[in-house]
């Protein structure tokens, strides 16, 4: 930095320098050139006023009048004096000033008689500077009878030069004094404060001491283009740290936990030379436009965190509908970008909809028929001919979009996400054979007797039925599937393999429990307060007083239980009153689907229903239900994780339900109690959850009783299990064993021409 300085103040001084000194030299030379001009032109008027005076003198012989007359003149500023010659060089007159300095006839004399015309000559006279002004003199015939020359001192302009040039220096000098001092003081605020904050901060990221407060980008002032640069960069660097360290621990524990980094290379060597293409209805990014910013979202999704290291280990292409605002800005002509926008590394595709087919297949067949299909929470699905009509249209659109995307590859790998996409193993089977297509099911699959209700399940099962792989959170779910295929359609199953066999077609069933990411959650270790501290803070901010805190975490719909929690919450203060000011409980909603009526009236009620409960309770400075109606960030939610007692989940049914998981993953303290439904594909793994049933009340504020109550020992030994169960059992697991399994699968590559493949409902 010190050199940096040095040379750059060097370079600024010597060119401020170089410029001066040129622009005073081009100053001097007008100086100088004026002055000499000025002198010229005043020999000229002086000559000029002289010259018929002088000659008649001279030609009626009268030397002392000449003299007198030149005398006379001889005052004049700057002037030395005046010398008539005759045609023979002899001095006639001379004023006594110029006697020692002209001793004899000057050469320009000589040389204006002459030519008869006058002249002028800046000369040195030993070390006098002067200039000579010479003129030929006449008779009244007009003949040359002798010159006269006028001497002026040009000492003068000298003194002036030199004091031009002097003023100049000083200046210089001034200037490259501020200049200097000015660049120092840039030095010092923009670059060096700016590059000793970085530094301090990349420091902190190579010896992994950044806190998560010390983790944000710092101001980086004039270097702000390369701090994002330098984000991503360090981002990748604690990214292969942990890697690092992880498997460090793998190591020493002698166990096999899947991380992002294993996953990718495990991918890479299962794929080959396959393309792999992902499709799904939610996009990984999406673009906003903030007024004149485009503003890239993330959405807080496990499905986005679990696929995404596999395309980008892969450079892939990943499908799905373009829903921001200023998606279409940022594609090009074939709809397609490479993303993450700052390091990209896999292409992101996307599909527009209209209104019709977004209302017609997202929120009428997906969430007004599917999804309360799929989940018994007593909630009438409803079945429309035109969403169904739309949901075959948008499944014919992405499918597509998959085969133009796989239409120059051999063997391509599809990995096809949830019930918003039924049809498309089939419709990409039928001109694929050779494609290797799997489609997971992130919702329970129901008993045969409530999926029967469908009007077009055998469509939506023959179209399942066309993948290779059909993959569900719990063997459960898998079994169901089965059972409605078995009664639905035409087909053999194989119950000991979990396979079904239907023209010549094979379809793996399997569970592969979705999961989180173990090592994304914070660690704020020793830097931030501690679990009881945080919990005062956070409910504080609520406006709240209380000993015990409990967290809810959820998309409000009718399937997560929360007016059953509520009223849980309820029985527990009417049956245990010590919990009143003491328990609250903080409940994260982020309004979903609320297009849909019944999503609409549920946002209103559950709301109500914390108010109802509220006025019953509450006091000056508690209160039992802190109601946060919005969507919060991963980061926002993990200090309500870090420092709840217990956290609730009582859906009424769930496929997995990663809340939970995230719970766990957050408790680095080893502490917290976790209610978990017994209707979530998460019971079956967490055992020490403590399991209710949503629908029974009592049961359930008897389990808040109890977690409140726990006795640390056991609280701790729960969520030691727990945790350890979930970092084995995490997101990269789920998407290894899941490549894993599809890639094993022998393709229907027959030779068979996709017409010939293609079969019809109505011939099964
Ligand atoms: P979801 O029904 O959406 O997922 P869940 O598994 O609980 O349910 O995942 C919800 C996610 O959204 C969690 O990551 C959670 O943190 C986040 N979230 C919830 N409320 C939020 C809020 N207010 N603000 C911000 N984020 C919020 C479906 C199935 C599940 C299955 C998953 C994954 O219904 O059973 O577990 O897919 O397969």
């Amino acid at each position: 930095m010190r050199i940096l300085s040095l040379r750059l103040i060097g370079s600024l001084i010597l060119g401020v320098t170089l410029i001066s000194v040129l622009s005073s030299y081009y100053e001097v030379q007008v100086e100088e050139h004026g002055l000499r001009s000025d002198l010229v032109r005043r020999a000229e008027v002086l000559g000029e006023s002289l010259t018929g005076n002088v000659e008649r003198s001279f030609e009626q012989g009268a030397p002392r009048d000449l003299q007198r007359l030149m005398e006379r003149f001889g005052n004049r500023e700057h002037l030395v004096g005046i010398a008539v010659y005759d045609l023979l060089g002899n001095r006639i007159a001379i004023t006594p000033a110029l006697t020692e300095l002209l001793d004899r006839e000057p050469p320009t004399v000589v040389q204006a008689i002459q030519e008869n015309h006058e002249q002028g000559e800046f000369a040195r006279k030993g070390a006098n500077a002067i200039y000579i002004y010479a003129l030929p003199l006449h008779n009244r015939q007009d003949q040359i009878e002798g010159g006269m020359a006028i001497v002026h001192d040009t000492g003068y302009i000298a003194v002036q030069t030199r004091r031009v040039w002097r003023e100049t220096f000083l200046r210089v000098l001034a200037e490259m004094v501020i200049v200097t001092l000015i660049t120092l003081l840039i030095l010092r605020w923009s670059l060096s404060g700016p590059i000793a904050r970085a530094a301090q901060w990349m420091r902190a990221l190579r010896t992994g001491r950044a806190s998560a407060r010390h983790s944000a980008i710092p101001d980086w002032d004039v270097f702000q283009p390369l701090a994002r640069e330098v984000a991503t960069f360090a981002e990748s660097l604690k990214h292969a740290r942990s890697a690092a360290e992880t498997e460090a621990q793998l190591r020493e524990a002698a166990e096999s936990v899947w991380t992002a980094e294993r996953l990718a290379v495990h991918v890479r060597s299962k794929l080959g030379n396959s393309r792999l293409v992902a499709v799904s209805n939610r996009e990984p990014y999406s673009h906003t436009r903030r007024g004149k910013n485009l503003e890239v979202i993330v959405p807080a999704s496990g499905l986005v965190t679990a696929l995404e290291p596999v395309l980008k280990a892969c450079d892939g292409t990943w499908i799905a509908h373009g829903s921001g605002d200023a998606d279409r800005e940022t594609v090009d002509q074939n709809n397609r970008l490479p993303v993450p926008p700052d390091d990209p590394r896999y292409t992101l595709r996307r599909i527009w909809l209209s209104q019709e087919e977004e209302e017609g297949y997202y929120y009428g067949f997906a969430n007004e028929g599917l999804w309360p299909l799929c989940h018994i929470a007593h909630t009438r699905p409803l079945f429309r001919a035109s969403d169904w009509s739309y949901y075959q249209e948008v499944n014919r659109k992405f499918a597509d979009a998959a085969l133009e995307e796989t239409k120059d590859n051999e063997q391509p790998v599809l990995l096809v996400q949830d019930y918003h996409f039924a049809l498309v193993p089939r419709m990409i089977k039928q001109r694929r054979p050779d494609a290797r297509v799997a489609i997971f099911w992130h919702i329970p699959w129901p008993n045969p007797e409530a999926f029967n209700i469908c009007p077009w399940q055998r469509e939506l099962l023959d179209g399942l039925l066309g993948a290779d792989l059909v993959g569900f959170h719990v063997q459960a779910h898998c079994n169901n599937f089965l059972q409605t295929v078995d009664r639905a359609l035409e087909s053999q199953i194989n119950w000991e393999h979990f396979t079904v066999k239907r023209r010549d077609h094979r379809t793996l069933v399997r569970p592969f429990p979705i999961s989180v990411d173990f090592n994304e959650f914070e660690n704020p270790g020793t830097t931030t307060p501690g679990a009881d501290s945080e919990r005062a803070e956070v409910l504080k901010e609520h406006g709240v007083e209380a000993i015990f805190m409990g967290v809810g975490v959820d998309r409000v719909d009718y399937t997560k239980g929360i007016p059953e929690r509520f009223l849980a919450i309820e029985r527990l203060l009417e049956q245990y009153p010590t919990f009143q000011q003491q328990f609250t409980f903080v409940q994260i909603a982020a309004p979903s689907r609320t297009h849909i009526q019944r999503y609409h009236d549920l946002l209103d009620e559950v709301e109500a229903e914390a108010n109802r409960i509220n006025q019953r309770f509450q006091t000056a400075n508690w209160r039992p239900i802190v109601f946060l109606k919005r969507q919060h960030s991963h980061h926002e939610i993990q200090r309500y994780y870090r420092s709840a007692d217990v956290c609730m989940v009582t859906s009424l049914h769930d496929g997995m339900n990663l809340v939970a998981k995230e719970f766990l993953a957050a408790r680095h303290d080893e502490d917290g109690v976790l209610i978990l439904s017994r209707f979530t594909g998460a019971a079956r793994e967490l055992r020490d959850a403590l399991l209710v049933n949503p629908y029974d009340i009592d049961g359930t504020a008897d389990a808040i009783r109890r977690a409140l109550a726990m006795d640390p020992d056991e609280r701790k030994l729960r969520m030691q299990r727990m945790r350890k169960f979930i970092s084995e059992h995490n997101i990269y697991r789920w998407a290894g064993s899941l490549i894993a399994e599809l890639c094993e699968v022998r393709t229907d590559a027959t030779g068979k021409k996709p017409e010939e493949a293609q079969t019809s409902l109505s011939a099964a």
